[in-house]
């Protein structure tokens, strides 16, 4: 087992590993740039290590100074948390060179993954259902137009180098695909340095359930269940819960069964999660697979009773797991508390907490590093709280989340917690009506 681990990363998921660092007995390094010196993660992690200003370039993102705070404190693993440097197979290369375990997949696993055509075409091979489309890159402009009426319009034009929606585009005609072609290769080009295009039929009112596996070194790969994840706004993610109350047992047997499928084909070594778009049908199709722990990981956690980032610590330390899949005993919902106005375009509102209080209770749990008297810095993500709550059926658990956003005070900065609230009492929302367009018409009304 390790002796060390560094925590390449910030915020509430440098907290929730510091917790299992200890309670395994391992001792922590965190690392902080100058706007994070108050945080909790370095005052709980046993040793602390600058890494650089404000700005994430120039600290987080940083290889050369967390490498250099890696020798100075001799850990001999690194955890990336999510962000930062979470899928840069770089520098998952850098740490086996300096021959210190980063607690993930290799770099070519993570490589693999991050260019989507290839991340398609592996799954194919795999046997795992994708969204029909073109056979690998399009050439040129009128490629992808005859490609698109071979498919039939809707079609969807992504980047290979994408992820959260940019280069993105969808084309309803042949008129349409000149434009949209030009604008998604620019924005492709400027966003990822790749603007390599593809296209695929375009799913109408999907929903994005996803499969979170574990692999380990020895080629046994486990489903841990689903998460619905379809109230999201730009595509970030506001809501996410499991089990999905769309997925019905046959379904989840299936979507289990492919993301299985999906990480034996790779041998993949670590926690990951594979997504999945569900059309109205309840056809279900590959969308992306993330290498890395993601921000909803507590809502498997809380209806498994399992620990994740124990398991990606286990599976790096090359100890096997059990192999056994997990179905959700219970439900779950998480509720992304941001530093944002929901009432104003959600628009980041940084600043000084004045007064904090956490809700508390049975089936309640919180996963943050802010308390009364911290100042969120403007250079970060906004989460500033995950508000996690756990009951016997759905309906439990909403009215439960319900009663823990009332009693979730937070003054100073405005946070979502009035979005969540407005939710919980949604009735599209409580009988599970839902997809990823849902954002688009839900109304907040007047503050
Ligand atoms: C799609 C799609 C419909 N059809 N692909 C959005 C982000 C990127 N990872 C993939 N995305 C989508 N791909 C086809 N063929 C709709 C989306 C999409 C979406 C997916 C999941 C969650 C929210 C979304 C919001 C808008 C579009």
């Amino acid at each position: 087992m390790f002796e060390k681990i560094l925590i390449a990363n910030r915020g509430e998921i440098a907290l929730r590993i510091i917790r299992t660092c200890r309670e395994m007995g391992i001792k922590t390094v965190a690392v902080y740039s100058k706007a994070d010196q108050e945080s909790l993660h370095v005052r709980f992690a046993d040793e602390a290590v600058c890494i650089g200003p404000a700005a994430s370039s120039e600290s987080y993102l940083k290889m050369s100074n967390i490498m250099a705070a890696v020798e100075i404190t001799n850990a001999d693993a690194v955890h990336p948390g999510y962000g930062f440097l979470a899928e840069n197979a770089e520098f998952a290369e850098v740490c086996t060179q300096y021959g210190v375990k980063f607690i993930g997949p290799s770099a070519a696993m993570i490589r693999s993954m991050g260019d989507k055509i290839t991340a398609k075409e592996t799954m194919i091979k795999a046997g795992v259902p994708v969204v029909p489309g073109s056979d690998g890159l399009l050439k040129s402009l009128e490629h992808g137009m005859k490609v698109a009426n071979e498919i039939g319009y809707p079609v969807m034009i992504k980047a290979t180098a994408g992820g959260g929606g940019k280069g993105m585009r969808i084309v309803w005609n042949d008129e349409e695909f000149g434009p949209a072609w030009d604008s998604a290769k620019q924005e492709a080009g400027a966003s990822f340095g790749n603007d390599g295009l593809y296209a695929e039929k375009f799913i109408e009112e999907p929903r994005h359930i996803e499969i979170q596996i574990a692999g380990d070194q020895f080629g046994s790969v486990c489903h841990l269940s689903e998460r619905e994840c379809s109230i999201q706004r730009r595509h970030q993610k506001l809501v996410e819960e499991s089990p999905s109350p769309f997925l019905t047992k046959k379904l989840r047997k299936e979507m289990g069964e492919a993301a299985i499928k999906a990480g034996e084909c790779i041998k993949y070594e670590g926690v990951g999660t594979v997504e999945f778009l569900v059309d109205k049908y309840k056809k279900f199709y590959f969308m992306e697979m993330n290498t890395r722990i993601q921000v909803e990981h507590t809502v498997t956690e809380e209806v498994i009773d399992f620990d994740l980032i124990k398991e990606q610590i286990k599976i790096a330390a090359g100890i096997k797991i059990s192999g056994k899949n997990y179905i959700p005993q219970m439900h779950a919902i998480e509720c992304r508390i941001n530093a944002e106005d929901p009432y104003n375009d959600f628009r980041p509102c940084p600043g000084t907490i004045s007064s904090f209080h956490s809700s508390k209770g049975h089936g309640v749990r919180v996963d943050t590093h802010v308390y009364a008297g911290y100042t969120v810095p403007p250079y970060y993500d906004s989460m500033i709280a995950k508000v996690i709550c756990r009951a016997q059926t759905r309906e439990e658990c909403i009215n439960k989340m319900s009663r823990a956003l009332d009693e979730f005070i937070v003054e100073g900065i405005k946070t979502t917690v009035p979005f969540h609230q407005k939710l919980m009492q949604d009735p599209d929302f409580r009988s599970g009506k839902f997809n990823t367009g849902f954002m688009n018409t839900f109304d907040l009304g007047e503050e």
